[in-house]
């Protein structure tokens, strides 16, 4: 597996290796990796080299560290496709992963100035405000609230937020749902997070903000989520004209 003949650096074919064992399930999440002595005696090369693949792999998120411990294999990303105006539901069924949900909070209140000027609604309209923590395969992946105007989505209830709120809105409702602007940033996680997320003070979150507008451009959504840093990445192709 090691080939000392061959022009790519040492560290880089035993990182190469490491990560293959990885994706193809050899070594599970939270499985630890041989000693740097060991790995070194195994494949014949320094302990130097082993270090530089070990770090590198930790560095991409595929390894981590405990100290005194050894290193192990973390929990790997979830990868999500930033093309296609898709809900929830559908990308985690799209990637094989039972999605759940978990209503935090459910109101309906009338909004206040930035909410109804965000929405294009007039005095005294009402607006749900939605929690859900949302789950993948058990695993809480995202914090999400979500404002959306009560004339628009008649009829919604905690119910059918357990399930799917755009298959409501274009199954039972019949709108049909056209584009969004998305914005994603990195934050640090606040306390609802670390409630609800499971995650360490202190650490990243990818921040994403969707405003959905129905085909004819009426404002549908505001929707701002906490995605975990560790468990989700996102991917976009993209094409050089
Ligand atoms: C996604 C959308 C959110 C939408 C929800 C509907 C992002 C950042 N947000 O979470 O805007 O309301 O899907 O999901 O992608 P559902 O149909 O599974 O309830």
């Amino acid at each position: 597996m090691i080939d000392k003949n061959s022009p790519l650096p040492l560290y880089y074919q035993l990182e190469e290796h490491i990560k293959q064992t990885i994706e193809s399930e050899k070594l599970m999440p939270g499985d630890s990796l041989p000693s740097e002595r060991e790995l070194s005696e195994s494949y014949q090369i320094s302990r130097m080299t082993v270090r530089q693949a070990i770090t590198n792999l930790v560095n991409k998120g595929y390894l981590f560290r405990e100290k005194g411990k050894g290193t192990f294999v973390s929990n790997q990303k979830f990868e999500q496709n930033l093309q296609g105006l898709t809900s929830f539901t559908e990308d985690m069924k799209a990637r094989k992963l039972v999605p759940g949900n978990k209503l935090l909070h459910f109101e309906i209140f009338p909004a206040d100035q930035d909410i109804k000027e965000r929405l294009d609604l007039g005095e005294e309209e009402l607006i749900y405000k939605i929690k859900r923590l949302r789950l993948a395969n058990e695993e809480p992946i995202a914090l999400e609230t979500s404002y959306l105007p009560v004339k628009l989505v008649p009829g919604l209830t905690p119910e059918i937020l357990e399930e799917s709120l755009y298959t409501y809105i274009e199954d039972e409702l019949h709108l049909n749902i056209g584009h969004a602007t998305q914005t994603v940033e990195a934050a640090v996680v606040n306390e609802e997070d670390i409630k609800h997320l499971n995650v360490k003070k202190g650490l990243p979150v990818l921040l994403i903000q969707r405003e959905t507008y129905l085909e004819n451009g009426i404002p549908l959504e505001l929707v701002r989520s906490s995605y975990r840093a560790d468990r989700y990445k996102f991917k976009i192709d993209i094409e050089r004209k």
